[in-house]
């Protein structure tokens, strides 16, 4: 069995619907269980700014797909939410991200793990962060938890936890 991490980021309406729906599609998935939810964030775009402000989480899952396999089924769950790739890092109804396989450190042409970007997103490190503080990112040496100290304030300010009536009630 392998564990892997996954990010989810939406900034098209109705951005908790499609955060629900993506879940509900990855834990249909035979050979992939959902261990841990993050709380949702409500986070202000990075890179594109020119956009709406994004609701973002991340799973914990346990899996028999290697990391390749994984990646073709986060695609079926992107394409089947309607996901269209128009401008990078631009607005989505649903991006699934690998961060981080096992103690995977690797780069193909489709995928590296862990996710090149991850260290410097306070979007990802904050949920993260609340599942995994311990975890030592491969070939990083350094935890989630060292690496969000590391972030400065500045990235992290604007960083909220989104609530729901529903959410209240868990
Ligand atoms: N995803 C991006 C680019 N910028 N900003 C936020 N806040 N959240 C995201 O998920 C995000 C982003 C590209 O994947
Ligand atoms: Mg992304
Ligand atoms: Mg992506």
């Amino acid at each position: 069995m392998n564990k892997a991490f996954i990010a989810l980021g939406t900034n098209i309406e109705p951005r908790k619907d499609y955060l629900d729906q993506a879940i509900q599609l990855l834990s249909k998935v035979k050979d992939i269980q959902i261990i841990q939810k993050s709380s949702i964030y409500q986070t202000p775009p990075v890179g594109y700014t020119d956009q709406a402000d994004f609701l973002n989480m991340v799973l914990e899952i346990s899996t028999w797909l290697p990391s390749e396999k994984l990646l073709d089924k986060c695609q079926e769950v992107e394409n089947e939410l309607g996901r269209k790739r128009i401008i990078r890092f631009g607005p989505r109804t649903i991006d699934l991200d690998i961060l981080v396989y096992n103690e995977e450190n690797k780069k193909t042409e489709r995928l590296t793990i862990p996710h090149p970007r991850m260290r410097q997103r306070g979007f990802v490190l904050v949920p993260l962060n609340e599942l995994a503080p311990e975890l030592l990112l491969p070939g990083l040496g350094k935890t989630v938890n060292q690496l969000l100290n590391d972030l400065p304030e500045q990235d992290k300010k604007d960083i909220s936890k989104w609530k729901t009536a529903e959410s209240e009630e868990e």
